[in-house]
C-alpha cells in the first residue's frame, strides 16, 4: 500500500489504544505507549500503528511527505467538547467588577453578563462572528485541538440570532481544518423581556425552536444552563426531553455553582454528558456512574471564577465515572482557548494523573461528542488527526504549562498546523 504521511522517530507515542467507548477508573490510566513509534497515513485515515520502521507492504514515494518527529512526542488529536466557540464582542468590562468581588450569577442578574454578549451577538454580521471565531478555530488548532464543539446561546428569544451561530458553526466546520459539532442552547438564559414570563421563553424553545433547529439539521446536542436563578431542574428536564423527541442528545450545565440536583438529572434523562458538575452531590456522581454519563470538567473556569471550589474529579473517577476535560471558551467565565493550560489545570488542582489528563482530552472528549468510533485515538481505522509536541513525554506538557508544545498538527491526513522553528 502506497502511504501519504509518515510521523517516524517518534520517542513516545501515546495511542490511548483500547475500546471505542468512554474509559473509566484505571482505563482512564491505560494510554497505549509504544516507545520509537511510527504512523502511516492515507488520504485522511491512519493504516499503520507501530514500532521503529515500516513494514515492507507499506510503500513510501517521492509524493509521500515524511515528518520526522527527532524523539519527541505525538498524541491524539485533542477534543474540546465545550465551548462557545461562536459570539461577538468580549467582556474584559467585567474585570474590574470582578476584582471587586462581583460574582458571576450577580452579575447576570443585573442584566451583564450572557445578556452583554447576546447585544454583541445580536449587532454582529454573518462574516463578524465568522472571522472572530474563526480567529479563536486557528488558536485552538495550533494548541493541538482537531475537534471542537459550539454551543448557540447568545440569541435566546431572537431566533434569527440563534441559527446565525449556528450556521457559523456550520460553515466553519466545513472550511476549516478542524471538525465543529453544534449544539443548540438557547436555554442558556432568560431573556430580559420575559423575565416575569418564563414559561412563555420556555414553550418557544420547546415548540418552535427545537423543531425548527432539528428539521434544519442546525446541531447535533441541546444543551441547557440548569442553574440557580436560570433554568430550574424540571424546566431543564423538559427542554431535553423536547429536545430527545426531535433527536437532538442531550447535555447539561449542570451543578456549576449550586448544587440543585443537576447531576442527578443528567442521569434520570441519560445525558451524553454533564458539564462543570463543580457542586455536583455524592448520590448525583453515583448515578452518573450507573448511568454511564460522562463528567466533563472545566478547570480553566474554576479558576477563572476564583470560587475555590472544583470538580470532585478523583472522587468521579474512582466511582466510575468517565471524565472528560474541556476550555469552556467563552467570554465570560473562562476566556481562554488554550487547552495545553486546561490539561496543566486539571492534574494540578484535580490531581489528576497525566495519563487520565491525556485519555480525558482525547478518547473521553470524542466520547462525550458521541464521537468515540472515529476520532480519539491513533488506531488504523480512526482519522489521522494527531500532534506532534515538543517534548521528550506528555507529562512534560502537564509540568512546562501555560505555553504552547505544539510543532505539528496533522488534520484528516494533512498538516494543518506547524510552529516557527
Ligand atoms: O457567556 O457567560 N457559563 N454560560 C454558562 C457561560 C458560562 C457563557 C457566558
Ligand atoms: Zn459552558
Amino acid at each position: 500500500m502506497k502511504v501519504d504521511l509518515v510521523i517516524k522517530n517518534i520517542k513516545s507515542l501515546y495511542t490511548l489504544k483500547g475500546p471505542n467507548r468512554p474509559r473509566i477508573k484505571d482505563e482512564m490510566k491505560e494510554v497505549g505507549l509504544i516507545e520509537n513509534g511510527i504512523v502511516a497515513i492515507k488520504n485522511d485515515k491512519i493504516v499503520y500503528v507501530g514500532e521503529g520502521e515500516l513494514p515492507e507492504d507499506f510503500e513510501t514515494t517521492k509524493d509521500t511527505k515524511v515528518i520526522d518527529a527527532k524523539g519527541k512526542t505525538v498524541i491524539p488529536g485533542l477534543v474540546d467538547s465545550h465551548t462557545h466557540l461562536v459570539h461577538g464582542g468580549s467582556r474584559e468590562n467585567e474585570l474590574s467588577m470582578k476584582l471587586k468581588g462581583a460574582k458571576y450569577l450577580e452579575i447576570l442578574e443585573a442584566g451583564g453578563g450572557i445578556h452583554s454578549t447576546v447585544k454583541a451577538t445580536r449587532n454582529a454580521s454573518f462574516s463578524e462572528l465568522y472571522e472572530q471565531a474563526k480567529k479563536s478555530l486557528n488558536i485552538m488548532l495550533s494548541f493541538g485541538v482537531t475537534t471542537v464543539e459550539a454551543k448557540s446561546g447568545y440569541g435566546l428569544d431572537d431566533f434569527d440570532t440563534e441559527v446565525k451561530q449556528m450556521e457559523v458553526a456550520r460553515k466553519l466546520n466545513e472550511d476549516h481544518p478542524v471538525d465543529v459539532v453544534s449544539t443548540f442552547m438557547g436555554a442558556h438564559a432568560i431573556p430580559p423581556e420575559f423575565k416575569d414570563k418564563p414559561r412563555r421563553f420556555i414553550d418557544m424553545i420547546i415548540n418552535e425552536m427545537i423543531p425548527e433547529v432539528a428539521s434544519r439539521g442546525l446541531a447535533k446536542f441541546c444543551d441547557v444552563f440548569c442553574e440557580k436563578g436560570v433554568f430550574s431542574i424540571e424546566e431543564s428536564k423538559e427542554i431535553l426531553e423536547a429536545g430527545i423527541k426531535y433527536g437532538l442528545l442531550p447535555k447539561m450545565h449542570a451543578d456549576e455553582i449550586e448544587p440543585i440536583g443537576g447531576a442527578e438529572l443528567a442521569a434520570e434523562i441519560g445525558c451524553i454528558s454533564a458539564d462543570h458538575l463543580v457542586a455536583a452531590s455524592d448520590k448525583g456522581i453515583e448515578m452518573m456512574a450507573e448511568k454511564g454519563v460522562i463528567a466533563n470538567l472545566l478547570p480553566g473556569t474554576s479558576f477563572y471564577l476564583q470560587s475555590g471550589k472544583h470538580a470532585r474529579a478523583r472522587q468521579m473517577i474512582e466511582k466510575g465515572v468517565a471524565v472528560s476535560l474541556s476550555t469552556d471558551y467563552n467570554p465570560g467565565s473562562c476566556p481562554t482557548e488554550n487547552m495545553q493550560l486546561v490539561m496543566s489545570f486539571a492534574s494540578l488542582i484535580y490531581k489528576m494523573t497525566p495519563e487520565e489528563v491525556l485519555t480525558a482530552s482525547t478518547i473521553n472528549g470524542a466520547a462525550s461528542l458521541k464521537l468515540e468510533e472515529e476520532i480519539g485515538s491513533i488506531e488504523k481505522g480512526k482519522k489521522a488527526d494527531l500532534v506532534v509536541l515538543d517534548s521528550p513525554n506528555f507529562e512534560y506538557i502537564i509540568y512546562h504549562f501555560g505555553i504552547n508544545h505544539t510543532l505539528y498538527v496533522v488534520k484528516n491526513g494533512k498538516i494543518a498546523y506547524q510552529a516557527f522553528s
